[in-house]
């Protein structure tokens, strides 16, 4: 397979579609950090890389096709998560058809612990690179280059005539330093139209990275313990500041989007960051993810001092039950209060995330969560949705166990009609639903988005009418109707008798 004729090119992709389609349909995005990762270590091998986020571009299938033709990639890469896993198998089908000599490798969050299943099913798929891409993407460049075998790549799993082989799992890149800066200039930086609005300022340039992978955590329905590990690896304080620096200059980044799962995982390298922020006097806003039980006054006072205007947190649930003996959150509802109490006395927003329908949650225990949400929702800004089963979480393995997902269920079919889908939220990733019913789950939803003014349904109703598969689906919507008009009927007349109250601005980015 030597190619010496030429450089070799890879082309790297994000699906047309989806979540991420919808929500660069409503305004911003932000690029994808693991393929810029990948084609910054490709770039270093000398290798002709390309980007080609599909969702941003607003590109057709045809003139997906005309740039692969043109472009003639000797690798196409396509980053995958659950919830747009069918978009990337249809790309991979196009990418086939507009040049078949190119090698389609698939690789993102979903392939984690999915990687037979859809070398089995996808047969436009060549390969799979299985959690982080890397060193494995580049030892496959290298193979390919030399003619050398695939079979001692860790991290691939790939077809060989008709056979599926899967090779050992590569150990995670001790030293994060040793990575190059994202090559964010191979993006069509301006369409994306990085901006973000901080309160009191508007909407300010913004730039995204990640200083750190892993979470010391392990809740039951989270993906990155099984792909980042829970030993967490974090770039030096130093190297964070540079790739500020950077984003600062080249980009005029004025707000930073921290992509860590846990921003706050060391609380001494947190205040050594923030103390670096303000000893060169980064004039940047920045919004992260936390965990409450590892943050202190002291250490919020010190972000906020250094730009921090915003932060997201898991709170999950009101229950305690629920949260230490079924997600294994250990967080507590007091302490994520109390967290919002100091974020308001500091000026700041607080973002604090529920999930609802919860393995063994009983109504009572919903709705202690409903009625904190509705207590809090004018201090915060909150998100809150239905649990998903994502693949190799303990809630599959769980699922699984109970009948929820089918003993035979394929992440990679369209096996969505045996599992309870909706695909106006999450696309075709199963819900988990246990003891709530579902009336219940659409009260639920409708009563956090009746108060905090988060959802127009209007927006959804043609993706929700291409999504009716079977008379289930069809009982499914009909009950959501009738609880959304129930509940909007009390709300006009709550409305006749009382004066409105103000609307909240969605102010997450
Ligand atoms: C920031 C973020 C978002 C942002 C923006 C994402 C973006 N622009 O890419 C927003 C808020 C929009 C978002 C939305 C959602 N997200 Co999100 N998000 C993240 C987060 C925190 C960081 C993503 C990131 O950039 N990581 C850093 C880069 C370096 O990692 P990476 O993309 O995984 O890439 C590496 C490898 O996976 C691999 N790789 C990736 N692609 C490819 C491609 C090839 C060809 C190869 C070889 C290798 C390879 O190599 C890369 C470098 O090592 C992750 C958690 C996490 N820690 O990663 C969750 C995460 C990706 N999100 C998740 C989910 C569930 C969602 C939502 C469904 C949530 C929701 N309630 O709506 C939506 C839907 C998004 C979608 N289309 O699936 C899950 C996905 C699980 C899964 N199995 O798919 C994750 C893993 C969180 C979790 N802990 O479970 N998300
Ligand atoms: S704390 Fe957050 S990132 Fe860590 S396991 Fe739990 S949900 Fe996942």
């Amino acid at each position: 397979m030597s190619r010496n004729h030429r450089p070799f090119r890879v082309l790297l992709t994000v699906p047309p579609g989806g979540y991420m389609a919808e929500r660069w349909s409503q305004g911003r995005m932000m690029p994808a950090l693991g393929l810029a990762y990948l084609a910054a270590v490709l770039e270093q091998q000398g290798v002709e890389v390309q980007l080609l986020p599909c969702q941003v571009l607003g590109l057709t299938e045809e003139q997906i096709a005309a740039r692969i033709a043109e472009f003639r990639p000797d690798l196409v890469g396509v980053t995958t998560t659950t919830e747009n896993r069918f978009h990337s198998f249809r790309l991979a089908g196009l990418v086939k058809r507009a040049h078949p000599p190119a090698l389609v490798v698939l690789g993102g969050p979903h392939l984690n612990a999915t990687a037979l299943d859809t070398l089995r099913h996808i047969e436009s798929v060549d390969g799979v690179v299985v959690g982080e891409g890397e060193e494995t993407v580049a030892d496959l460049v290298a193979a390919l280059r030399s003619g050398g075998s695939l079979e001692k790549i860790q991290g691939l799993a790939f077809r060989r005539e008709g056979e599926i082989i899967e090779n050992p799992r590569r150990p995670l890149i001790p030293d994060l330093d040793t990575l190059p800066l994202p090559a964010r200039h191979l993006e069509p930086w301006d369409r994306y139209d990085c901006r973000m609005e901080v309160p009191g300022q508007g909407l300010l340039p913004a730039a995204n990275m990640m200083t750190s992978r892993g979470c010391p955590f392990d809740c039951n329905f989270c993906a990155t313990p099984i792909n980042w590990g829970r030993k967490v690896r974090g770039l030096s304080p130093e190297r964070v500041l540079a790739e500020l620096e950077h984003l600062i200059e080249r980009y005029r980044a004025r707000v930073i989007w921290f992509y860590d799962d846990t921003f706050n995982y060391n609380p001494r390298r947190l205040r050594r960051i923030c103390e670096l922020i303000r000893q060169r006097s980064l004039d940047i806003r920045w919004y992260c993810e936390v965990r409450v039980d590892l943050l202190s006054k002291a250490d919020l006072e010190v972000m906020v001092r250094s730009g921090c205007y915003y932060i997201g947190f898991g709170v999950e649930t009101a229950s305690q039950r629920i949260s230490r003996e079924i997600i294994g959150k250990k967080v507590d509802l007091p302490k994520a209060l109390q967290v919002i109490e100091w974020c308001r006395e500091f000026g700041i927003t607080a973002n604090p995330f529920f999930i609802f329908s919860h393995p063994t949650e009983t109504w009572a225990e919903a709705r202690e969560t409903i009625e904190v949400i509705e207590r809090i929702q004018d201090r915060c800004d909150i998100s809150a949705s239905i649990l998903h089963i994502y693949p190799g979480t303990p809630l599959e393995d769980r699922a699984r166990r109970e009948g929820q997902l089918p003993q035979d269920f394929s992440w990679s079919r369209d096996d969505f009609r045996r599992v309870v889908v909706l695909p106006a939220a999450q696309g075709h990733v199963p819900l988990y639903v246990d003891k709530l019913s579902w009336a219940q789950i659409c009260q639920l939803m409708f009563r956090f988005s009746l108060s905090t003014g988060r959802v127009s349904l209007r927006r959804k109703i043609p993706q929700v009418l291409r999504s009716i598969y079977s008379a289930a689906d069809i009982w499914r919507y009909t009950v959501l109707l009738a609880v959304y008009l129930r509940l909007q009927g009390g709300r006009l007349w709550e409305r006749f008798r009382r004066p409105p109250r103000r609307q909240k601005e969605n102010k997450r980015p």
